[in-house]
């Protein structure tokens, strides 16, 4: 196989780089930090500009979202609770609606990305991933509109690694979109053996993961 897994060239039609979740607090002095979440904005910016097509995706909390801890008292962040829809874990307040914490990075610099897409805005469903909320019933729509803009091919960067970039990749598979994530435009929150957990379930999956040195011209 070669070191590119016969993928189509980035700027083709039919592909597309989805980024996840480069906002404020994600990025070390956040709410949320993920560790060195800073330090893979250049790679981004440089991998954006070889994409025709660009999406971004945004987590987007109601004030109360039922995935922070302060709104389970007695709970502390890290902990998990059973909902509805089954095992939450919980999570500093983070990427509330219209607040800094929840704008992209400055230093993000994609122009010509088309689509925004916003996720988490129920406030009594999570949404790890970019395509269907943690109900896994609810789509936010992104399939829809890769679909019919004849794209079958997607790339994922961004934060975090275990949580909303391995949701997101596994349901993009799930909606039989070529996937591949690139790795070292990642990093991960890595609780309690996630990343391992994550990388394992990506690869059963059929998500290639490669490294940004190995992607297609
Ligand atoms: C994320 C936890 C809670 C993420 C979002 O972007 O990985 N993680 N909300
Ligand atoms: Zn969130």
């Amino acid at each position: 196989m070669s070191p590119s897994h016969n993928l189509p060239p980035l700027n083709d039609r039919r592909c597309a780089l989805v980024v996840i979740d480069m906002q404020n607090d994600f990025i070390p002095g956040g709410q949320l930090a993920v560790q060195g979440g800073d330090e893979i904005v250049p790679l981004i910016n440089r991998l954006g500009a070889r994409f025709r097509n660009v999406v971004i995706a945004q987590d987007w909390h109601p004030a109360g979202h039922v995935s922070f801890a302060s709104s389970h008292p007695g709970r502390a962040p890290f902990d998990s609770v059973q909902l509805p829809y089954g095992a939450q874990t919980l999570w500093p307040d983070h990427c509330v609606q219209g607040s800094h914490g929840a704008r992209l990075h400055a230093d993000l610099d994609l122009p010509h990305a088309q689509l925004i897409v916003r996720k988490g805005c129920n406030r009594d469903i999570d949404s790890y991933s970019a395509f269907v909320e943690a109900d896994r019933r609810t789509p936010t729509g992104l399939a829809g509109y890769l679909k019919e803009r004849g794209i079958d091919s997607v790339y994922l960067v961004g934060l975090a690694l275990d949580y909303c970039v391995a949701w997101s990749a596994l349901d993009a598979r799930a909606a039989g979109f070529s996937t591949a994530l690139i790795v070292d435009a990642c990093r991960a929150i890595d609780l309690d053996g996630s990343l391992q957990r994550a990388l394992g379930e990506m690869e059963s999956a059929g998500v290639k993961l490669i490294d940004s040195m190995a992607l297609p011209t």
